[in-house]
């Protein structure tokens, strides 16, 4: 076996709970949605049998309205480890918000990987009911696509295209950040940023995790992962002998709006649903509908990514946000690092579109920044020096996906 690929595995070992595994053992040690899913395409080549517990874990914890929650607390995990913790959320041992829809394909790799029946006739109508979700409960703009109302659900929390409709966003005050006691305050969003997401996510947890509040954006990203999330659940169903046009029509919906509303000037912008205009920052998100195999301006945007902005091929990974912004900061978290799960995603969208050396290219330098990091949470896209903890799962799990 080689080295880097039993060192990602070990660390994969040591943030494993039983039943599902924490992004990291200090700084986030619950289940993460997101995460659980990249960290499954990494577990289903060391023990297919993990990578479908950690889904099902993850499943089981699935709200009657179909939203997958965005964390599921470990019971046996101190609920002052993390804040905010369960007593905030008032929602069991789950919070109500959600995270990006990478699930159905996460599922459908852990079949590939030792195909399981059951398995797969389990998941499809969770995964169904959570597409459901989405696609109804938070069409906010009307325009066929998803709206975020917290920018936790984007994954992306600090990233610069949330600046200016967080302005709305009134600041709470007397919480104490236990993220501070395990990551280095200049790698982390602001205290501002916070006192936003907390009292953004007190007014909704308020409404009975029902209104849409101040805060309402539809991404690009998370509409293209579901898009694409789309296409692997018509392939779901296909395996188990079921409809599957439903899910190919609910994929081109969404690629479609994306394209007519959210495509600009070689780029795809997230839009504030409260104001209906775009928001003109170049982040990472835009780039993700390169997932997506029959994307008409793939090669527009393939030239967005190896231009200034991005500098794909020059630089370590995928900067989280634009090179040439003023903004811009190699460190602080998703204001500029590059992050492994997203360049592992647009590895894939760059073969879909033909371009293999670009691929190989970051393929190599994914693993190659991975291993000599310690399978850093991020990392500086200029020096590809290390930033926010360490033996991070996600890194870990892509890093092995990628190996293997
Ligand atoms: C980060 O988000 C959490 C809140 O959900 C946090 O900052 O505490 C993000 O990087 C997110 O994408 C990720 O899923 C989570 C756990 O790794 O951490």
């Amino acid at each position: 076996m080689n080295v880097t690929r039993e060192r990602a595995a070990a660390v994969l070992a040591g943030n494993w709970l039983g039943a599902s595994t924490v992004p990291s053992r200090g700084l986030y040690p619950h289940q993460w949605s997101w995460d659980s899913a990249f960290i499954a395409f990494g577990l289903r080549h060391l023990s297919p049998g993990r990578a479908r517990r950690e889904l099902r874990t993850l499943f089981a914890a699935q709200w009657a309205d179909g939203r997958v929650p965005h964390i599921v607390f470990d019971p046996a995990t101190p609920p002052e480890a993390y804040f905010p913790g369960p007593s905030f959320w008032h929602a069991g041992r789950t919070s109500g918000l959600v995270q990006p829809p990478v699930h159905a394909r996460a599922v459908l790799a852990a079949h590939e990987a030792e195909p399981d029946r059951e398995f797969l006739a389990a998941l499809y109508p969770r995964l169904v009911a959570w597409h459901g979700y989405l696609r109804t409960c938070r069409d906010a703009g009307g325009r066929g696509l998803v709206a975020i109302v917290h920018p936790w659900e984007s994954g992306m929390d600090n990233s610069p295209a949330w600046d200016e409709p967080l302005t709305r966003v009134p600041l709470a005050t007397g919480f104490v950040r236990r993220d501070l006691e395990h990551g280095d305050a200049g790698d982390r969003p602001s205290d501002d940023d916070y006192g936003r997401y907390v009292r953004l996510a007190a007014a909704y947890r308020d409404s009975g995790y029902q209104d849409i509040g101040d805060f309402a954006v539809e991404d690009p990203g998370f509409n293209a992962l579901l898009a694409d999330a789309e296409l692997a659940l018509a392939e779901i169903a296909e395996e188990l002998g079921l409809p599957s046009d439903a899910h190919r029509e609910a994929a081109a919906r969404l690629e479609k709006a994306m394209q007519e509303t959210l495509w600009d000037d070689g780029f795809f912008f997230a839009r504030d649903v409260h104001t209906g205009a775009l928001i003109r920052e170049h982040t990472c998100a835009g780039l993700l509908p390169l997932v997506l195999p029959d994307l008409a301006v793939a090669p527009a945007l393939v030239a967005t990514a190896t231009g200034p902005r991005f500098r794909l091929g020059r630089v370590h990974g995928v900067p989280s946000y634009d090179l040439t912004a003023p903004g811009f900061d190699p460190g602080r978290y998703w204001r500029g690092p590059s992050w492994f799960n997203v360049g592992w995603l647009i590895r894939r969208g760059l073969l879909h579109h033909g371009e293999f050396a670009l691929a190989a290219q970051l393929r190599d330098d994914l693993v190659e920044t991975a291993a000599e990091t310690g399978f850093a949470e991020y990392v500086d896209p200029l020096t590809g020096a290390g930033h926010g903890t360490r033996s991070f799962s996600w890194t870990a799990a892509l890093t092995v996906d990628l190996l293997s």
